[in-house]
Protein backbone atom coordinates (compact mmCIF):
# COMPACT_ATOMS: atom_id res chain seq x y z
CA UNK A 1 0.00 0.00 0.00
CA UNK A 2 1.36 3.28 -0.75
CA UNK A 3 1.85 5.50 2.11
CA UNK A 4 1.02 8.66 0.59
CA UNK A 5 -2.69 9.95 -1.25
CA UNK A 6 -5.10 10.87 1.15
CA UNK A 7 -7.28 8.35 0.23
CA UNK A 8 -4.46 6.34 1.42
CA UNK A 9 -3.01 8.02 4.48
CA UNK A 10 -6.85 9.24 5.36
CA UNK A 11 -8.98 6.28 4.67
CA UNK A 12 -10.57 6.12 8.30
CA UNK A 13 -11.73 9.82 8.62
CA UNK A 14 -12.99 9.50 4.90
CA UNK A 15 -16.01 8.24 3.44
CA UNK A 16 -14.23 4.92 2.28
CA UNK A 17 -16.01 1.61 1.94
CA UNK A 18 -14.35 -1.66 1.12
CA UNK A 19 -16.06 -0.96 -1.94
CA UNK A 20 -14.33 2.28 -3.17
CA UNK A 21 -11.29 2.24 -5.41
CA UNK A 22 -8.22 3.72 -3.49
CA UNK A 23 -5.77 5.41 -6.15
CA UNK A 24 -3.30 8.17 -5.84
CA UNK A 25 -2.09 10.54 -8.36
CA UNK A 26 0.54 12.25 -5.41
CA UNK A 27 -2.27 14.68 -4.01
CA UNK A 28 -1.74 16.06 -0.48
CA UNK A 29 1.91 16.17 1.96
CA UNK A 30 2.19 19.66 0.34
CA UNK A 31 5.09 21.88 1.59
CA UNK A 32 4.68 24.06 4.54
CA UNK A 33 7.40 26.46 4.13
CA UNK A 34 8.53 28.67 7.50
CA UNK A 35 8.84 32.04 5.99
CA UNK A 36 10.81 34.72 8.31
CA UNK A 37 11.82 36.94 5.56
CA UNK A 38 8.04 37.44 4.95
CA UNK A 39 7.28 37.34 8.68
CA UNK A 40 8.99 40.05 8.97
CA UNK A 41 7.63 42.06 6.57
CA UNK A 42 4.27 41.21 7.47
CA UNK A 43 5.06 41.34 11.17
CA UNK A 44 4.23 38.20 12.02
CA UNK A 45 5.92 36.22 14.34
CA UNK A 46 5.84 33.25 13.01
CA UNK A 47 4.61 32.61 9.09
CA UNK A 48 3.56 29.46 7.61
CA UNK A 49 2.89 29.39 4.14
CA UNK A 50 1.10 25.92 3.00
CA UNK A 51 1.98 25.62 -0.69
CA UNK A 52 -1.11 24.26 -1.83
CA UNK A 53 0.29 24.46 -5.51
CA UNK A 54 2.75 21.33 -5.35
CA UNK A 55 -0.24 18.97 -5.97
CA UNK A 56 -0.49 17.10 -9.08
CA UNK A 57 -2.73 19.80 -11.20
CA UNK A 58 -1.11 22.36 -9.43
CA UNK A 59 -3.97 23.31 -6.72
CA UNK A 60 -5.54 22.57 -3.70
CA UNK A 61 -8.86 21.09 -6.06
CA UNK A 62 -7.45 17.48 -5.98
CA UNK A 63 -7.29 16.61 -2.35
CA UNK A 64 -11.30 17.04 -2.66
CA UNK A 65 -11.05 15.88 -6.55
CA UNK A 66 -9.40 12.33 -6.02
CA UNK A 67 -12.35 11.53 -3.09
CA UNK A 68 -14.89 12.59 -5.37
CA UNK A 69 -13.89 10.63 -8.43
CA UNK A 70 -13.59 7.40 -6.22
CA UNK A 71 -16.91 7.47 -5.14
CA UNK A 72 -18.30 8.43 -8.52
CA UNK A 73 -16.14 4.73 -9.35
CA UNK A 74 -17.81 3.34 -6.60
CA UNK A 75 -21.17 4.39 -7.53
CA UNK A 76 -20.95 3.32 -10.94
CA UNK A 77 -20.88 6.66 -12.70
CA UNK A 78 -19.42 7.13 -16.08
CA UNK A 79 -18.94 10.61 -16.72
CA UNK A 80 -18.10 13.55 -14.17
CA UNK A 81 -19.28 17.12 -14.41
CA UNK A 82 -18.18 20.88 -13.25
CA UNK A 83 -18.66 24.22 -13.82
CA UNK A 84 -15.11 25.97 -12.92
CA UNK A 85 -12.90 29.25 -12.62
CA UNK A 86 -10.43 26.81 -13.61
CA UNK A 87 -8.52 24.58 -11.06
CA UNK A 88 -11.70 22.26 -10.84
CA UNK A 89 -12.19 21.69 -14.24
CA UNK A 90 -7.86 20.94 -14.37
CA UNK A 91 -8.29 18.40 -11.77
CA UNK A 92 -11.28 16.84 -12.69
CA UNK A 93 -9.84 16.49 -16.31
CA UNK A 94 -6.56 15.17 -14.63
CA UNK A 95 -8.84 12.41 -12.58
CA UNK A 96 -11.21 11.52 -14.89
CA UNK A 97 -8.16 10.72 -17.61
CA UNK A 98 -6.87 8.69 -15.17
CA UNK A 99 -9.57 6.63 -14.07
CA UNK A 100 -10.55 6.24 -17.59
CA UNK A 101 -13.69 8.70 -17.03
CA UNK A 102 -15.09 11.24 -19.30
CA UNK A 103 -15.05 15.02 -18.04
CA UNK A 104 -17.65 17.74 -19.07
CA UNK A 105 -16.53 20.96 -17.61
CA UNK A 106 -18.32 24.12 -18.26
CA UNK A 107 -16.14 27.61 -18.09
CA UNK A 108 -16.79 31.04 -18.57
CA UNK A 109 -15.31 32.44 -21.67
CA UNK A 110 -11.76 34.56 -21.73
CA UNK A 111 -11.96 34.47 -17.99
CA UNK A 112 -9.65 31.38 -17.33
CA UNK A 113 -5.55 31.41 -17.46
CA UNK A 114 -4.26 30.21 -20.23
CA UNK A 115 -2.90 27.24 -18.64
CA UNK A 116 -5.66 26.42 -16.93
CA UNK A 117 -7.15 26.10 -20.32
CA UNK A 118 -4.57 24.07 -21.39
CA UNK A 119 -4.98 21.37 -18.93
CA UNK A 120 -8.11 20.55 -19.81
CA UNK A 121 -7.95 20.70 -23.12
CA UNK A 122 -4.73 18.24 -22.75
CA UNK A 123 -6.37 15.75 -20.47
CA UNK A 124 -9.45 15.61 -23.12
CA UNK A 125 -12.08 17.33 -21.44
CA UNK A 126 -15.08 18.20 -23.48
CA UNK A 127 -15.17 21.89 -22.87
CA UNK A 128 -17.83 23.88 -22.95
CA UNK A 129 -17.43 27.91 -22.65
CA UNK A 130 -20.44 30.21 -22.24
CA UNK A 131 -20.86 33.83 -22.71
CA UNK A 132 -22.04 33.81 -19.09
CA UNK A 133 -19.95 34.03 -14.93
CA UNK A 134 -18.87 30.84 -13.15
CA UNK A 135 -21.89 31.28 -11.19
CA UNK A 136 -23.80 31.18 -14.20
CA UNK A 137 -22.12 27.58 -15.42
CA UNK A 138 -22.64 26.53 -11.95
CA UNK A 139 -26.52 26.87 -12.38
CA UNK A 140 -26.47 24.80 -15.63
CA UNK A 141 -24.17 21.89 -14.40
CA UNK A 142 -26.43 21.61 -11.12
CA UNK A 143 -29.22 21.64 -13.68
CA UNK A 144 -27.25 18.99 -16.34
CA UNK A 145 -26.69 16.70 -13.44
CA UNK A 146 -30.28 16.54 -12.06
CA UNK A 147 -31.46 15.73 -15.81
CA UNK A 148 -28.48 13.46 -16.60
CA UNK A 149 -27.07 10.54 -15.25
CA UNK A 150 -23.80 12.41 -14.64
CA UNK A 151 -21.90 12.73 -11.18
CA UNK A 152 -21.65 16.64 -10.40
CA UNK A 153 -18.04 17.18 -9.05
CA UNK A 154 -18.18 21.22 -7.91
CA UNK A 155 -17.96 21.54 -3.91
CA UNK A 156 -22.15 21.13 -3.67
CA UNK A 157 -20.35 17.34 -3.65
CA UNK A 158 -19.74 16.76 -0.19
CA UNK A 159 -16.83 14.38 -0.81
CA UNK A 160 -15.15 17.25 -2.18
CA UNK A 161 -15.47 18.93 1.03
CA UNK A 162 -14.29 15.79 2.85
CA UNK A 163 -11.07 15.30 0.98
CA UNK A 164 -10.03 19.27 0.69
CA UNK A 165 -10.52 18.79 4.91
CA UNK A 166 -7.28 16.72 4.70
CA UNK A 167 -4.93 19.98 4.42
CA UNK A 168 -6.18 21.26 8.00
CA UNK A 169 -5.00 17.66 9.20
CA UNK A 170 -1.39 18.08 7.49
CA UNK A 171 -1.64 21.20 9.43
CA UNK A 172 -1.95 19.69 12.53
CA UNK A 173 0.69 16.69 12.27
CA UNK A 174 3.20 18.86 11.08
CA UNK A 175 2.95 21.68 13.76
CA UNK A 176 1.49 19.50 16.56
CA UNK A 177 -1.64 21.85 17.05
CA UNK A 178 -3.55 24.19 14.90
CA UNK A 179 -2.28 27.28 14.18
CA UNK A 180 -3.37 30.55 15.83
CA UNK A 181 -4.44 31.60 12.90
CA UNK A 182 -5.16 30.27 9.39
CA UNK A 183 -5.54 32.97 6.64
CA UNK A 184 -7.60 31.42 3.30
CA UNK A 185 -8.56 33.06 -0.10
CA UNK A 186 -12.63 32.85 -0.77
CA UNK A 187 -14.60 32.26 -4.18
CA UNK A 188 -16.92 29.50 -3.70
CA UNK A 189 -16.19 29.00 -0.28
CA UNK A 190 -16.23 24.86 -0.30
CA UNK A 191 -12.39 25.21 1.18
CA UNK A 192 -12.69 27.43 3.83
CA UNK A 193 -15.57 25.10 4.91
CA UNK A 194 -13.73 22.03 4.20
CA UNK A 195 -10.26 22.98 6.71
CA UNK A 196 -13.04 24.11 9.37
CA UNK A 197 -14.33 20.68 9.21
CA UNK A 198 -10.99 18.98 9.14
CA UNK A 199 -9.68 21.39 12.55
CA UNK A 200 -13.07 20.74 14.27
CA UNK A 201 -12.36 16.62 13.51
CA UNK A 202 -8.87 16.95 14.76
CA UNK A 203 -9.90 19.13 17.86
CA UNK A 204 -12.29 16.58 18.59
CA UNK A 205 -10.59 13.79 18.94
CA UNK A 206 -7.71 14.86 20.41
CA UNK A 207 -5.17 15.54 17.98
CA UNK A 208 -4.82 19.00 18.40
CA UNK A 209 -5.64 21.41 22.01
CA UNK A 210 -6.92 24.22 19.65
CA UNK A 211 -8.74 25.48 16.66
CA UNK A 212 -7.43 28.25 14.76
CA UNK A 213 -8.71 31.90 14.05
CA UNK A 214 -10.02 31.69 10.40
CA UNK A 215 -9.79 34.65 8.27
CA UNK A 216 -11.17 34.53 4.78
CA UNK A 217 -11.06 37.09 2.33
CA UNK A 218 -12.70 37.75 -0.98
CA UNK A 219 -11.48 39.52 -3.80
CA UNK A 220 -12.85 43.52 -3.85
CA UNK A 221 -14.89 43.51 -6.88
CA UNK A 222 -16.23 39.78 -5.99
CA UNK A 223 -17.19 39.93 -2.16
CA UNK A 224 -20.67 38.81 -1.80
CA UNK A 225 -20.36 37.18 1.81
CA UNK A 226 -18.35 40.62 3.04
CA UNK A 227 -21.28 42.65 1.31
CA UNK A 228 -24.08 40.49 2.48
CA UNK A 229 -25.84 39.81 -1.10
CA UNK A 230 -24.71 38.04 -4.33
CA UNK A 231 -22.77 39.79 -6.94
CA UNK A 232 -24.73 39.70 -10.14
CA UNK A 233 -21.70 40.37 -12.14
CA UNK A 234 -18.19 40.17 -10.13
CA UNK A 235 -14.87 41.70 -11.03
CA UNK A 236 -11.56 40.63 -10.61
CA UNK A 237 -7.79 40.09 -12.00
CA UNK A 238 -7.93 37.10 -9.60
CA UNK A 239 -10.06 35.05 -12.21
CA UNK A 240 -10.01 31.69 -9.66
CA UNK A 241 -12.26 33.44 -6.90
CA UNK A 242 -14.72 35.79 -9.69
CA UNK A 243 -17.21 34.60 -7.90
CA UNK A 244 -21.01 36.56 -7.25
CA UNK A 245 -23.23 33.61 -5.52
CA UNK A 246 -20.76 30.86 -3.30
CA UNK A 247 -22.37 27.73 -3.19
CA UNK A 248 -21.25 27.30 0.36
CA UNK A 249 -21.73 30.68 1.98
CA UNK A 250 -24.01 29.57 4.75
CA UNK A 251 -21.12 27.12 6.11
CA UNK A 252 -18.34 30.19 5.02
CA UNK A 253 -20.26 32.40 7.66
CA UNK A 254 -20.82 29.77 10.20
CA UNK A 255 -17.03 29.05 10.20
CA UNK A 256 -16.44 32.76 10.34
CA UNK A 257 -18.73 32.83 13.42
CA UNK A 258 -17.39 29.38 15.03
CA UNK A 259 -13.58 30.42 14.63
CA UNK A 260 -14.11 33.73 16.00
CA UNK A 261 -13.26 34.45 12.53
CA UNK A 262 -13.78 37.41 10.07
CA UNK A 263 -14.33 37.33 6.30
CA UNK A 264 -13.23 40.61 4.39
CA UNK A 265 -12.28 41.63 1.66
CA UNK A 266 -8.86 43.27 -0.43
CA UNK A 267 -8.36 45.16 -3.96
CA UNK A 268 -6.96 43.96 -7.26
CA UNK A 269 -4.11 46.40 -6.38
CA UNK A 270 -3.45 44.91 -2.81
CA UNK A 271 -3.81 41.09 -3.89
CA UNK A 272 -0.84 42.20 -7.32
CA UNK A 273 1.57 43.18 -4.35
CA UNK A 274 1.24 40.46 -2.43
CA UNK A 275 1.54 38.19 -5.26
CA UNK A 276 5.01 40.12 -5.82
CA UNK A 277 5.99 40.50 -2.18
CA UNK A 278 5.51 36.41 -1.61
CA UNK A 279 7.01 35.39 -4.52
CA UNK A 280 10.82 37.97 -4.25
CA UNK A 281 10.53 37.13 -0.23
CA UNK A 282 9.82 33.60 0.29
CA UNK A 283 10.28 32.46 -3.58
CA UNK A 284 6.72 31.49 -3.68
CA UNK A 285 5.16 31.76 -7.13
CA UNK A 286 1.58 31.91 -6.12
CA UNK A 287 -1.33 32.47 -8.60
CA UNK A 288 -3.41 35.49 -7.64
CA UNK A 289 -6.00 34.29 -5.53
CA UNK A 290 -4.24 32.19 -3.52
CA UNK A 291 -2.15 35.77 -2.93
CA UNK A 292 -5.71 37.25 -1.11
CA UNK A 293 -4.67 35.26 1.47
CA UNK A 294 -0.89 37.14 2.08
CA UNK A 295 -2.66 40.60 1.38
CA UNK A 296 -5.32 40.04 3.64
CA UNK A 297 -2.89 39.03 6.60
CA UNK A 298 -0.91 42.59 5.39
CA UNK A 299 -3.90 44.90 5.23
CA UNK A 300 -4.62 43.40 8.83
CA UNK A 301 -1.38 44.20 10.49
CA UNK A 302 -1.42 47.44 8.74
CA UNK A 303 -4.35 48.04 10.49
CA UNK A 304 -3.09 47.40 13.75
CA UNK A 305 -3.86 43.72 14.09
CA UNK A 306 -0.80 42.07 16.45
CA UNK A 307 0.51 38.94 15.19
CA UNK A 308 3.81 38.89 16.44
CA UNK A 309 3.40 36.10 19.42
CA UNK A 310 0.89 34.19 16.52
CA UNK A 311 1.39 31.28 14.73
CA UNK A 312 -0.32 31.82 11.24
CA UNK A 313 -0.54 29.99 8.03
CA UNK A 314 -1.55 31.46 5.17
CA UNK A 315 -2.95 29.03 2.42
CA UNK A 316 -1.59 29.22 -1.01
CA UNK A 317 -4.39 27.40 -2.87
CA UNK A 318 -2.63 27.00 -6.53
CA UNK A 319 0.65 27.43 -8.53
CA UNK A 320 1.15 31.22 -10.22
CA UNK A 321 2.61 28.82 -13.21
CA UNK A 322 -0.65 28.75 -14.51
CA UNK A 323 -1.09 32.48 -15.30
CA UNK A 324 2.69 33.17 -16.34
CA UNK A 325 1.23 35.48 -19.26
CA UNK A 326 0.28 38.20 -16.51
CA UNK A 327 3.45 38.57 -15.17
CA UNK A 328 5.09 38.45 -18.66
CA UNK A 329 2.90 41.36 -19.82
CA UNK A 330 4.06 43.80 -17.05
CA UNK A 331 7.32 42.55 -17.22
CA UNK A 332 9.95 44.92 -19.07
CA UNK A 333 11.17 44.41 -22.24
CA UNK A 334 14.56 43.27 -22.50
CA UNK A 335 16.30 43.50 -26.03
CA UNK A 336 18.66 40.78 -26.24
CA UNK A 337 23.02 41.67 -25.96
CA UNK A 338 25.70 40.06 -28.37
CA UNK A 339 26.83 36.61 -27.04
CA UNK A 340 30.09 38.84 -25.62
CA UNK A 341 31.52 39.21 -21.57
CA UNK A 342 31.95 42.75 -21.98
CA UNK A 343 28.26 43.29 -23.33
CA UNK A 344 26.88 41.73 -20.53
CA UNK A 345 29.48 43.13 -17.65
CA UNK A 346 28.04 46.30 -18.79
CA UNK A 347 24.52 45.57 -18.44
CA UNK A 348 25.34 44.62 -14.96
CA UNK A 349 27.27 47.57 -14.49
CA UNK A 350 30.09 45.54 -13.72
CA UNK A 351 32.18 46.92 -16.65
C1 LIG B 1 -6.45 28.99 -6.63
O1 LIG B 1 -11.79 26.13 -9.95
O2 LIG B 1 -13.94 27.77 -7.84
O3 LIG B 1 -13.62 29.13 -1.92
O4 LIG B 1 -13.90 26.50 -10.20
O5 LIG B 1 -8.83 28.08 -7.81
O6 LIG B 1 -13.24 26.69 -2.26
O7 LIG B 1 -14.04 28.13 -4.14
C2 LIG B 1 -11.59 27.77 -7.73
C3 LIG B 1 -11.44 28.38 -6.55
C4 LIG B 1 -9.01 29.79 -4.15
C5 LIG B 1 -11.41 29.51 -3.92
N1 LIG B 1 -7.84 29.67 -4.79
O8 LIG B 1 -11.73 28.33 -3.27
C6 LIG B 1 -12.85 26.62 -9.56
C7 LIG B 1 -12.87 27.42 -8.32
C8 LIG B 1 -7.78 29.10 -6.00
C9 LIG B 1 -8.94 28.63 -6.62
C10 LIG B 1 -10.18 29.34 -4.71
C11 LIG B 1 -10.17 28.77 -5.97
P1 LIG B 1 -13.24 28.04 -2.87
Amino acid sequence: MPKTGILFKYKDFLPVTPQTPLFTMGEGDTPLIRCDRLAREVGCGELYLKFEGCNPTGSFKDRGMVVAVAKALEAGSKAIICASTGNTSASAAAYAAYCGLTAIIIVPEDKITMGKMAQAIIYGAKIITITGNFDQALEIVRTLAEKHSITLVNSLNPHRIEGQKTAAFELVEILGDAPDYLFIPVGNAGNITAYWKGFVESYQTGRSKQKPVIMGFQAEGAAPIVRGYPIAKPETVASAIRIGKPASWQPAVATRDESGGIIDLVSDAEILAAQKLMATRAGVFSELASAASIAGLLKLSRQGMDFSRKRTVCVITGTGLKDADTVLKDALPCSALPAEIKAVEKALSWG
